[in-house]
């Protein structure tokens, strides 16, 4: 596994899922786990510990509310951690956004947007961060971007189907 996929709750899959299927896309292989800061503390330090070793290059972590995961699971690695704000409920993942952004200096966390995009961006900048050390997937990921463009300048009118 190069990346692990964590996430503060079950809750927070149909967000972060879009990591995963970004990782897919260019056949990355990542593990998927519920790692709460919260309610499994001693978990969150057993897994940012042993990641490393374990062979993970990059941790993208997930969280909602007084989202503490990412920046509890950068104290705990030196690995590069990126942080998803998942969107809450009660303040639609500004409460998230926050916390996750606002890290002190000396420990850094690579915050992403809130929700779906912050999530689907963060697998392709785990991609982009293993591709410095992997031509052929430097290769892939400049293929998609391509193909975006092309896609982008080849229906240049809005308004068709
Ligand atoms: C956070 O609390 C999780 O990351 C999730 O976004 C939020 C709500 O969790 P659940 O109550 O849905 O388990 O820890």
């Amino acid at each position: 596994m190069k990346v692990g996929i964590i996430m503060g709750s079950k809750s927070d899959w149909p967000t972060m899922l879009h990591a995963a299927t970004m990782l897919d896309q260019f056949n990355i292989a990542y593990e998927t786990k519920v790692v709460s800061a919260h309610r499994t503390p001693q978990l969150l330090a057993d897994y940012a510990q042993s990641a490393n070793e374990r062979g993970i290059k990059v941790i993208i972590a997930g969280a909602g509310g007084a989202a503490h995961l990412p920046g509890m699971c950068a104290a705990f690695t030196s690995l590069p951690v990126l942080g998803v704000p998942v969107k809450s409920r009660a303040l639609k993942g500004m409460d998230s956004l926050l916390s996750i952004v606002q890290m002190p200096k000396g420990v850094a966390v690579g915050t992403l947007a809130i929700g779906d995009s912050g999530a689907a961006n963060a697998g392709l900048l785990a991609a982009q961060i293993l591709a410095t050390s992997d031509p052929e997937l430097m290769k892939k990921i400049d293929a998609f971007r391509q193909e975006q463009t092309e896609q982008v300048l080849s229906h240049p009118d809005p308004s068709e189907e």
